[in-house]
């Protein structure tokens, strides 16, 4: 078995805004296995279909959010071609029965498997139980590029330009919150074990990783609990980060993140209007999140805001509201994207409920390059802010965080 990073096998031709696909670097296989969010599974056909391999399965989120979403118009063969088969929820079991199937030549039984049948409807294996994460653990050492040398955050955290070698690591998965635009929402937390989490440290550590990207969902849910995975970090040397929410009242525990190696916390902020947060159901308000922002600033964290606009409801006068919030805030950077209703999404399940319709050209233009957002980005028809404004507010509020605050995330998505 080998894991390959998609990055590694492929470049992006900005000036023809093409994916180019690296044909002498693609080892030939039995099976393929592509994971692709809604983001970036163009890139994932299009490797897939060059890809010398017997067979070509998908799995991730947007083969989960589609197979098991509302919408029949999406569960079509064109929006899957160049693979054979989905796979859908976590699958660390069900993708291996997969591979042992397929050396005995019957998949038929495997779970989490969808497949279109001849008439070209999706059928679909009944999934298996989702996997105990105690039980887990992450192949390190099957992926040889997994790590790099890059900027870890926006300060020179370690006196020496802070271009740690960096790793990615959970401690649990799902999130109690129910924010409208995340697929992620209401889905029951399951923790590793600190012991495990002790082992991961101590691996990445031995193989001379520096800095740790904690992709938890809220990482500082539960304070003991964080105050202990810090610990842990701190005991093999390890940077890291990790993103929160603003419902912390208690500056003690930034404090102690800080001192234990925390560099970085990511807020989801989304929007600077109250009404506008509480569209995104978000449960927070426009001066709690400027609270949680100062707090992490005065504990010497960097914080990060991620900024999302064109949520249903925008308009002129939310624009200028986020506006206001950011420049009074002042994070220290900022994520700015265009919402998109990514499958899995309340907005994506229940498009009526916020007025508006998914179109058919769906997913043609969810992929984000990094270029600059035009009227061709953007996607839904809002009835309160046309797309023309939209745009033009969106590339104003992004000058001036390249002017103000100097460091905003481009949202450059990869294949
Ligand atoms: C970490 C993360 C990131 C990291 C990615 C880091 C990395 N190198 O992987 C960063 C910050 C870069 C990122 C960026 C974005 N993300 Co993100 N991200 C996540 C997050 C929090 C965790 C993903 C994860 O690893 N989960 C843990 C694993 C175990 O779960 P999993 O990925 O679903 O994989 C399981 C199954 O899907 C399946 N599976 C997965 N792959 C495969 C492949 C095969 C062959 C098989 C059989 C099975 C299989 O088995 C896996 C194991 O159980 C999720 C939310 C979440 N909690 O899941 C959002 C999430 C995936 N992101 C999301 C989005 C929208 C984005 C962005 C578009 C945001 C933006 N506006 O820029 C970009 C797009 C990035 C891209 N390239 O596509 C959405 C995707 C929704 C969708 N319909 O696709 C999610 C679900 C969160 C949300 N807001 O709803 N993201
Ligand atoms: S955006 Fe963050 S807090 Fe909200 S539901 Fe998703 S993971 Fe949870």
């Amino acid at each position: 078995m080998t894991v390959v990073d998609c990055h590694a096998v492929t470049s992006w031709d900005k000036a023809n805004k093409k994916l180019i696909v690296h044909h002498d670097q693609l080892e030939p296989c039995d099976v393929l296995g592509i994971s692709a969010t809604t983001a970036n599974v163009h890139w994932g056909k299009q490797l897939a279909k060059a890809w010398p391999a017997q067979v070509r399965v998908l799995g991730g989120s947007h083969a989960t959010y589609i197979a098991k979403g509302p919408h029949s118009q999406y569960k079509t063969p064109r929006y899957f071609d160049g693979f054979d088969y989905l796979m859908v929820d976590e699958c660390e079991e069900a993708f291996v029965q997969f591979c042992d199937g397929w050396d005995r030549n019957d998949i038929s039984k495997v779970p989490n498997l969808c497949w279109f049948n001849e008439l070209g409807f999706l059928q679909m294996n009944p999934s298996l139980p989702l996997p105990d994460v105690t039980k887990l653990w992450p192949a390190f050492d099957l992926w040889p590029t997994s790590f790099h040398r890059g900027r870890f955050t926006t300060r020179d955290y370690d006196g020496q330009g802070g271009m740690g070698m960096t790793a990615q690591m959970f401690s649990a998965r799902g999130c109690p919150y129910g924010c409208k635009f995340c697929a992620d929402a209401r889905t029951k937390i399951r923790e590793e074990s600190l012991d495990q989490i002790e082992r991961q440290a101590e691996l990445l550590a031995s193989l001379g990783v520096t800095c740790v990207r904690i992709y938890d969902d809220v990482f500082t849910i539960k304070t003991e609990r964080c105050k202990q995975i810090a610990d842990i970090m701190h005991a093999h040397g390890l940077w890291f980060r990790g993103n929160t929410r603003v419902n912390l009242t208690d500056p003690s525990l930034f404090r102690y993140l800080e001192s234990r190696g925390c560099v970085e916390l990511g807020f989801g902020v989304e929007h600077g209007s109250a009404r506008m947060l509480k569209a995104m159901d978000k449960g927070t308000t426009p001066d709690k999140n400027t609270a949680g922002i100062r707090m992490c600033q005065d504990a010497g964290m960097v914080a990060k805001a991620y900024l999302l606009a064109g949520f249903p409801g925008e308009t002129l006068e939310s624009l200028d509201e986020m506006e206001k919030w950011m420049l009074d805030t002042e994070p220290d950077a900022i994520s700015w994207n265009l919402f998109q209703p990514y499958p899995g999404s309340d907005v994506w399940i229940h498009p009526e409920r916020y007025d508006i319709k998914l179109p058919e050209n769906a997913f043609d233009k969810f992929w984000q390059t990094g270029d600059e957002v035009t009227e061709e980005s953007v996607y839904l028809d809002l009835p309160t802010i046309g797309k023309t404004d939209l745009v033009r507010r969106f590339r104003d509020i992004a000058g001036i965080i390249d002017n103000r605050i100097q460091h905003r995330d481009r949202g450059m998505v990869m294949a």
